[in-house]
């Protein structure tokens, strides 16, 4: 068997307002001519298939162009839905694309969690078994009482659900079959890519190593990290494919690519990374307004977040910029860094002192006794947030 592992194409996501469906319809150009060249016998999308749960219509052609694609070209496909995904949209064509030989499983299952499905090879010699296992939300963790048999803080009762449902899916791998885990969410311990995704996936809840199957699954195909790297701390073979553009800038450092793996019944899966070449990079780029003029030609066509060291705010800074660096997508003016002694006197005072300073000095007039109040209620909130966000894996 072999298949060709690929997640989080986040199609129809834009960066700072313009849109990169070019660059989306190359990169999948470039996966259907992966899967075409390596013969691949079926290609798993591990979720967050859309950017947005009410994708633009540019980027459902796309997609639906893209699995049609493959149709013709013979390669059975299974989808699974992410946390970016509408379930109910997607529900919608399953059984249009049913018709394709395309299986998308958007709905967890209640009773079953995954969807078992039978993929065999073109040749018909040998068949993999896809548990097919959608985002779980909390929500559904939750309405799922069965599995939260035990009581405890948000994070451990989000781990502790989906053991129980990795415990209920690993049976019903088969002895005669290729076994292959489809699903997404976050392992603890996956390196994440910094910036943005950091913090959407630092709202997610983990789930920890020892609860992925121990036996019996060949390969684990997953999504939801951007970062492509093997799972932290499995014994089984697995993967983050990792998305197919530097989607935001804490990617920049990331190089793209997709899953091509091996493997027959019973015997751990090879896999190979195959990078993708498709898309704009994204760089992060600090100069001086006359120093970024001669900056053009290092950066190619890469889309820019621009930091231009200032001395004083300067009137139509994002336009100047543009005048020489047209991929601006993102103007940032840095000044000075402001005389020592105030900011280490303002880190020094606690968070209701600092913003009714903050108040006082900006807003010009003392903050009232209500807002204050509020300020401490929202305070509060957060830091008990920061603080179940924060704990270490249970
Ligand atoms: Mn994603």
């Amino acid at each position: 068997m072999r298949l060709l592992h690929t997640s989080d194409w986040h199609v129809g996501k834009m960066i700072r307002s313009r849109s990169r469906m070019e660059e989306f319809a190359q990169v999948l150009d470039e996966i259907v001519d992966i899967a075409v060249d390596r013969q691949v016998d079926a290609v798993l999308v591990a979720g967050d298939v859309f950017d947005s749960k009410v994708p633009p219509p540019e980027a459902e052609q796309l997609v639906y162009e893209t699995l049609l694609r493959l149709h013709f070209e013979g390669i059975r496909v299974v989808v699974t839905a992410g946390n970016h995904d509408s379930e109910k949209r997607l529900e919608s064509v399953r059984g249009l694309l049913e018709a394709l030989g395309v299986v998308l499983v958007a709905e967890p299952n209640h009773k079953t969690f995954a969807e078992l499905v039978d993929v065999p090879s073109r040749d018909g010699s040998e068949a993999a078994l896809v548990a097919a296992l959608p985002f779980m939300s909390e929500r559904f963790l939750i309405q799922s009482a069965d599995v939260m048999a035990e009581a405890g803080a948000k994070y451990s009762r989000y781990s502790t659900g989906m053991k129980a449902i990795i415990d209920a899916i690993t049976p019903h791998f088969r002895a005669d079959t290729f076994n292959v885990l489809a699903a997404h969410f976050m392992v603890s311990g996956a390196r994440v890519g910094g910036g943005e995704q950091e913090i959407t996936i630092g709202m997610s809840y983990a789930v920890e190593p020892a609860s992925l199957p121990q036996s019996a699954v060949q390969y684990m195909a997953f999504g939801h990290v951007h970062r492509p790297q093997e799972i932290p701390g499995s014994l089984m073979t697995g993967r983050y494919s990792g998305s197919l553009l530097q989607l935001d800038f804490g990617e920049t450092e990331q190089d793209k690519s997709v899953v091509i793996v091996d493997g027959h019944p019973g015997q751990m899966a090879k896999t190979e990374v195959v990078p993708l070449s498709s898309g704009r990079r994204l760089v992060d780029l600090h100069d001086t307004l006359e120093g970024l003029e001669g900056r053009a030609a290092e950066v190619g066509d890469a889309h820019l977040r621009v930091f231009v060291h200032l001395d004083a705010p300067m009137p139509g800074l994002s336009d100047r910029v543009r005048e020489v660096l047209p991929n601006a997508v993102d103007v940032k003016a840095v000044y000075p860094a402001a005389p020592d002694e105030e900011p280490r006197e303002v880190r020094s005072l606690r968070p209701d002192q600092q913003f009714r300073l903050y108040h006082e000095r900006v807003r010009k007039s003392p903050a009232s006794p209500v807002l204050m109040a509020a300020f401490e209620e929202v305070h509060a909130e957060a830091a008990l947030g920061e603080k179940v966000d924060a704990a270490p894996p249970a």
